[in-house]
């Protein structure tokens, strides 16, 4: 059957007002782009005609600018889930134009198939290349792809060019089947290979194929500053000291680590520790530090649902496939962030948290409790099921206005039972083995800020001391209520509260 290759308009007009759409892409490698800024037009058609036009997205993790960014200024995003990173989308569902559905990574695909979220009408995938018998060759990312072109009613298909054709051949397309009848998914090391290099469909399905030439959007990174160099050095020493202590074998164990500057940083620290063997990576992201360090044999091999880097760095690899593609593997999210998965690999995870209260729980996605940041990510996916899970975080934020470590976090993503290591440029709290009062004296002697200290000691003395988890209820979000009200927690007056 021919493949029938149509603009991005054309293409965008397949999609109504009601529908859902499924995307490509994790982070915003691999995600459609095209289309959904085709379909931007058409909302803002049909709403100067007063019309309504707003679809549903399901997708991988957060997206670029042209999807979740051109689509929520022109009010064209009815629901979405799950992570996303872009400015004017979460001021559109902070200011309550948005249901967006914050799940973790792991779920994504399952819930759709699950129905949870309604129908699949339409897949937009961006591929590096597409056969007449419908072989999909998938970009730099994996998301939840394969499961989108296999529940939608059409597919199209964006033929990027932007990313070469040397992507075949990188990813490892699975679907796991569903309850009662699924099975283990047989991974029993990062670099074992267990589906195809391609997704599969139905050709018919395929509406369209429209033809790009667009790079993804992926963010720059800030340069390496002190503050993230210093937490990075953090996570690196405390790693070198567990597998000194036998905590951590000493073929070492695989990594998780989150996106962003932190994230970034902390591997560049753990690939400069040459007492930290040649380590290898299981993970969701795989950003620009890590692509060097494989180039290094710092790190052996790369499991990821995405290639997060800058285009160059992408292009890079591209060029380098022959070294590169026995050391990198993209699998769709459910694999890379799998619970069962990342229990049987002993994962080592490093997530990012905005807030750690006295006793370890973790805030990851909300300011001040109410409004969105970006979401949790693959974050629980990996902590609740990691061998050693870490948070790290910089002990304040907005020039030390906003402590990180508070007696009440005002927002709950990571409970205690999950958290065993929170780290920030002061130093490392080993909640591990530890009693709710004892994780309490850890945070604040390692991790809290020397302004915040005794705020939080003086926090501890409104307490009883002795119950299990001991609280001050009426002040426990004292700091918070400080801040909306002088905009500094420093000001914290816990005289009101005796
Ligand atoms: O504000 O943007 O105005 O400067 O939050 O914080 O320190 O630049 O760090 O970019 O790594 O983001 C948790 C949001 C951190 C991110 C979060 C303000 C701060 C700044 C950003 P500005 P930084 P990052 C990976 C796995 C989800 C969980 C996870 C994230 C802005 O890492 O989304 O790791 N994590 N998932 O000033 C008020 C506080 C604050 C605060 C920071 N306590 N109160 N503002 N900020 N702490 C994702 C995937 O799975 C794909």
């Amino acid at each position: 059957m021919a493949l029938n290759y149509i603009s991005a308009a054309e293409a965008a007009s397949l999609i109504k007002h009601g529908y859902n759409i499924g995307l490509s892409g994790f982070t915003p490698a691999g995600t459609a782009k095209a289309v959904t800024a085709e379909l931007a037009k058409i909302a803002e058609a049909e709403h100067a005609k007063g019309n309504p036009f707003q679809v549903g997205i399901f997708t991988g993790a957060s997206t670029g600018d042209s999807c979740d960014g051109i689509l929520s200024r022109v009010k064209a995003i009815r629901y979405r889930a799950p992570y996303t990173t872009n400015a004017d989308f979460r001021k559109a569902v902070n200011n309550g134009e948005i249901a967006y559905n914050d799940i973790h990574l792991s779920q994504m695909a399952q819930e759709v198939r699950y129905g949870f979220m309604g129908k699949v009408n339409v897949a937009v995938i961006e591929a590096c290349e597409v056969t007449p018998d419908g072989k999909i060759y998938l970009t730099a990312a994996g998301g939840i792809a394969p499961t989108v072109c296999r529940l939608a009613d059409q597919i199209i298909v964006e033929l990027n060019a932007a990313h070469s054709k040397n992507a075949m051949g990188l990813h490892d397309v699975y679907e796991p089947l569903d309850p009662p009848y699924r099975r283990e998914i047989p991974i029993y090391k990062p670099s074992d290979r267990i589906g195809l290099p391609y997704i599969q469909v139905d050709p018919k399905k395929i509406v369209g194929v429209v033809e790009t030439n667009r790079p993804d959007e992926a963010r720059s990174f800030a340069a390496a500053d002190p503050l993230t160099d210093k937490i990075g050095q953090n996570v690196a020493d405390f790693l070198a000291a567990d597998m000194k202590r036998g905590i951590i074998p000493s073929t070492f164990l695989p990594l998780q680590s989150g996106v962003g500057n932190i994230a970034n940083a902390v591997l560049g620290a753990l690939g400069r520790d040459k007492t930290i063997p040649p380590f290898e990576m299981y993970t969701e992201v795989i950003q620009n530090s890590v692509i060097g360090l494989i180039r290094e044999g710092r790190v052996k091999f790369g499991s990821t649902c995405s290639l997060t880097v800058a285009n160059d760095c992408l292009n890079g690899i591209y060029e380098d496939m022959d070294f590169f593609r026995d050391k990198l593997v993209l699998r769709p999210s459910e694999i890379s962030n799998s619970p069962e998965i990342v229990r049987r690999l002993g994962i080592i995870s490093i997530n990012t948290a905005i807030e750690a209260d006295l006793y370890g729980n973790v805030n990851s996605t909300h300011i001040s409790g109410t409004k969105m940041m970006n979401g949790i990510g693959g974050s629980g996916d990996f902590t609740r099921n990691a061998y050693i899970s870490i948070f790290t975080c910089p002990s304040v934020a907005k020039e030390g206005k906003i402590s990180a470590i508070v007696p009440m976090i005002s927002h709950v993503d990571h409970s205690e039972h999950d958290v065993n290591i929170i780290i920030t440029e002061q130093g490392v709290a080993d909640l591990r083995g530890k009693s709710p009062k004892e994780r309490a004296q850890a945070i604040i002697e390692n991790c809290a800020h020397p302004d915040y200290k005794n705020i939080l000691w003086d926090y501890l003395k409104l307490t009883d001391g002795k119950s299990q988890t001991p609280h001050a209820l009426r002040a426990a979000l004292g700091m918070h209520a400080e801040l909306a009200k002088s905009g500094d927690m420093k000001n914290a007056d816990w005289g009101q509260y005796k």
